[in-house]
């Protein structure tokens, strides 16, 4: 695609190369040569074009860069992020380059009211903001109001959940309410409770990896709540598959959850010995320690908590059982020689499983029986069997104790994805997705783990009174596309989520977009685009897909080696373009052609990740502990759910079906509000501050399609309204001209006849009036390529099939 594009060094109609103040730093250069991330020499291509000064930093809107293709684009990105500007227009997405530095003066509450105060945010500079706002007077359209979502995407470290924070800050600033809705919830504005949900469940569910200091473990989508009067009520979390295994394993130079080690390192000295905490103690689970980063704050997590409602006695519950789990994670055992008999713990470990036991409220033997011996219960009569664990098989046992307190399994057998409060106004929500969760309701309540529960909790705090709301904006903001040296099941499922992302993007704005114009009849020259259907055909299609065949290991139950899938996978998918060819690994695994770049999967441990087995004397034992957090739970009510019976019909659920279920009903609620992108690109991997990497950013340009999607906009129609809509509101129009009558569509019922008062009339007019002004501003930026002053204002399509 490269070598077949113009390298042409024009400079964008309109911009004349001798204007003032458009010299581009000098490390523009600096870094546009050189090595690139992949440690070799810039292609000679890009060396040639991008080599020369331009003054593309003031051009805010890619659709105007002449001529469109990825060099011009990715150039005029270039000087933007060189001259600290961040953010640019690309038609129907705006494009946000992470600044990797503390830009404070572009997240101002002044700047954001500038934003919502303007007539035409649209002609400020591009920021985040300007899509915060066009969304917020969406909401409240008189033309077609609609609920809203904001789909933030980028690989990860890309700042998706910078930008989301931001933008929940953004609305928590223009559509505060005016008073606390609820008084006997703590004395605090809803719009500050709602933001402050980010650093807890950040703490709870973010990590840092080898991409990102502050990486999303888990999806988000935050529906914030609004009234009539677009005032924020509330808002409502619902989150996606946490990466659990991590509380139990991670990688080298990867952590654990950040709240691990902000207890360690925040806690008071009572703290420390009340959790069996002392300065200085090495836990096999807290991997790096030494490194601090900004996110270990213990102060602002409690301080968060506090405002959510969760009082200290609560807190000061949960770190406990955090605690435990660090002790839990030092208890090894040697291996047995012999059988028959259990596995005995190494020496060191004996004094962390009496701390385990005291920080959980356990009985100690129990609990060390538990993790040593299975107990089989076989024949018709269920005789119960004990056989002794392997060391090995200990190990799994321990790690899955502690994934089974962290989060809820996904595979439970009748729940759904939606976490929901014991008891809170969600009838509305609900009803928002009929059909959809309506009867995953109240079963979760029972079902909550540790972070689903602070999930519900922090639900019932902010979550708004079913007739306190109308409309919502949602923000969405899931873990980005990731790839390791060492991809697994997780890895997959993330990546899944952003090729189904991707796909929403393709077929709202690339495909559906033009096809209605074919439609329609308008003159249209089709742009290609990359589709990304045939990688998700290879992941989820039917028959045979990717999932469908770790499903089918974990339904057969048959044990089957990591070389065995791959062989599998290999053989019965072998015609799709996007399996890539598995040459280099000698460890069996299958790699995957994303739209976003191969990631090698290696299948060892994937069909028992996908099981995700809960040995069930564990939940039995949690359901002993005296401990007020893990009797809610675990409560002794609870069983059958985790244990299907052996004889049972019902189809196994596993992660992957789990997911791809949740992902379905995200995409339905999606599918039902206006969608708005935002794409943030990661300008270099190091995370490092005025370091533009070429190729980096071209790979990312590349995968979303951002060249297609500024064709797409420059030439295509930004508004579309119905005909019906378009006569029903500017019909009036017409009777502001002299020479024409009254029509069907006269805005004055019975015109003519009552005889309407001229302060009558423009009380009516005013919300028109309105309306012109917030849509006139669009209609006359939808320019075609090349000279913004030959704007269009006939861009607007109102349409015959919509
Ligand atoms: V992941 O998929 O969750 O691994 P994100 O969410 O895309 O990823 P994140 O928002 O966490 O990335 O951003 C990564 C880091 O970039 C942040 O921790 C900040 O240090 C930095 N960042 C991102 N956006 C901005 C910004 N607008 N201003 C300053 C930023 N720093
Ligand atoms: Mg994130």
């Amino acid at each position: 695609m490269l070598q077949q594009a113009s390298t042409s060094t024009e400079l964008p109609a309109g911009l004349s190369p001798c204007s003032p103040g458009l010299v581009i730093p000098s490390q523009v250069n600096g870094h546009s040569s050189g090595p690139n991330a992949h440690g070799g020499e810039l292609r000679e291509d890009l060396q040639e074009f991008l080599g020369q000064d331009a003054p593309l930093h003031l051009l805010d809107d890619l659709t105007k860069v002449n001529p469109v293709t990825l060099e011009t684009v990715l150039r005029c990105l270039q000087a933007r992020y060189m001259a600290d500007t961040f953010y640019t227009n690309a038609g129907c997405t705006l494009v946000a380059l992470n600044p990797f530095k503390p830009v404070p003066q572009l997240y101002l509450p002044e700047l954001m009211k500038e934003y919502h105060a303007a007539p035409q945010p649209q002609k400020l500079k591009p920021h985040i903001f300007t899509v915060g706002e066009q969304t917020y007077r969406n909401v409240k359209s008189l033309i077609e109001p609609v609920n809203q979502s904001i789909v933030v995407s980028g690989e990860s470290g890309a700042g998706k959940t910078w930008t989301s924070r931001s933008l929940m800050k953004f609305y928590a600033v223009v559509a505060a309410s005016p008073t606390s809705w609820e008084s006997h919830k703590i004395a605090e504005r809803i719009e500050q409770r709602i933001l402050n949900s980010n650093p807890v469940m950040e703490a709870f569910g973010n990590a840092c990896t080898l991409r990102n200091n502050n990486s999303s473990r888990f999806g988000k989508f935050i529906q914030l709540q609004l009234n009539r009067a677009q005032q924020m009520t509330g808002a409502a979390v619902q989150t996606y598959l946490l990466e659990k295994t991590r509380v139990a394993c991670q990688a080298s130079s990867e952590r654990n959850f950040h709240i691990f080690y902000q207890i360690c390192k925040g806690a008071s000295v009572e703290e420390r010995l009340q959790w069996h905490l002392p300065e200085g103690a090495t836990f096999s689970w807290l991997p790096n320690p030494e490194r601090t980063l900004e996110e270990d704050c213990f102060e602002v997590t409690r301080e968060a908590m506090l405002h959510l409602g969760i009082d200290t006695p609560t807190q000061n519950n949960i770190f406990k059982v955090l605690a435990g789990l660090l002790h839990l994670g030092n208890v090894r055992f040697a291996d047995s020689s012999d059988e028959a008999q259990p596995c005995q713990l190494m020496d060191d470990a004996k004094c962390s499983v009496r701390t385990l036991a005291s920080l959980l409220c356990l009985p100690e033997d129990p609990l060390l029986e538990t993790l040593q011996i299975r107990t089989i219960r076989a024949g018709r009569q269920q005789q119960v069997f004990r056989k002794p664990c392997s060391q090995a098989e200990c190990d799994t046992r321990r790690d899955c104790l502690a994934k089974l307190v962290y989060a809820r399994p996904l595979r439970i057998a009748g729940s759904g994805s939606w976490v929901f409060p014991e008891q809170g106004p969600w009838p509305q929500f609900q009803s928002t997705l009929r059909g959809q969760v309506a009867t995953a309701w109240p079963r979760f309540s029972s079902l909550l783990r540790l972070f689903d529960w602070l999930v519900s909790v922090i639900n019932s705090s902010i979550c708004a009174e079913p007739n306190s709301w109308t409309t919502f904006i949602g923000l969405l903001d899931v873990y980005g596309f990731e790839s390791f040296p060492d991809n697994s099941l997780e890895q997959l499922c993330i990546n899944y989520a952003n090729e189904k992302l991707q796909q929403h993007f393709v077929a709202h704005y690339l495909r559906a977009q033009q096809e209605e114009y074919t439609v329609e009849g308008l003159e249209w020259s089709f742009v290609n685009y990359q589709d990304n259907q045939t990688c998700l055909d290879l992941i989820e299609g039917s028959p045979i897909s990717i999932c469908s065949l770790i499903n089918e290991e974990c339904r057969l139950n048959r044990p089957s080696s990591a070389a065995q899938l791959q062989t599998r996978i290999e053989s019965a998918l072998a015609g799709s373009p996007c399996l890539g060819h598995n040459k280099l690994s000698r460890e069996p695994s299958f790699i995957v052609v994303h739209y976003a770049g191969p990631v090698r999967y290696y299948t060892a441990g994937l069909v028992e990740k996908n099981k995700d087995p809960i040995p069930p004397e564990l939940t039995r034992l949690l359901q002993q502990s005296q401990d007020p957090l893990l009797k809610v739970l675990f409560p002794t009510e609870e069983k059958s759910q985790e244990e299907p019976s052996s004889q049972s019909r019902t189809p196994v659920l596993t992660v992957v079906s789990k997911f791809k279920a949740s992902l379905e009903q995200l995409l339905q609620v999606l599918h039902g509000t206006t969608p708005h992108y935002i794409r943030c690109i990661k300008p270099n991997s190091q995370g490092q501050a005025q370091t533009f990497l070429l190729e980096e950013v071209l790979s990312q340009l590349e995968a979303c399609g951002l060249v297609e999607t500024i064709h797409i906009s420059a030439a295509g129609f930004p508004i579309r309204v119905s005909h019906q809509n378009f006569v029903e509101r500017y019909g009036l129009l017409r009777r502001l001209h002299p020479h024409t009558s009254p029509g069907p569509y006269s805005p004055f019922p019975d015109e003519g006849h009552s005889g309407w008062s001229p302060h009558a009339k423009e009380a009516m007019l005013q919300p028109l009036l309105q309306d012109i002004l917030h849509t006139l501003p669009a209609l006359t930026q939808a320019a075609t390529p090349g000279d913004p002053a030959e704007a269009m204002p006939a861009s607007v399509h109102c349409g015959k099939t919509k």
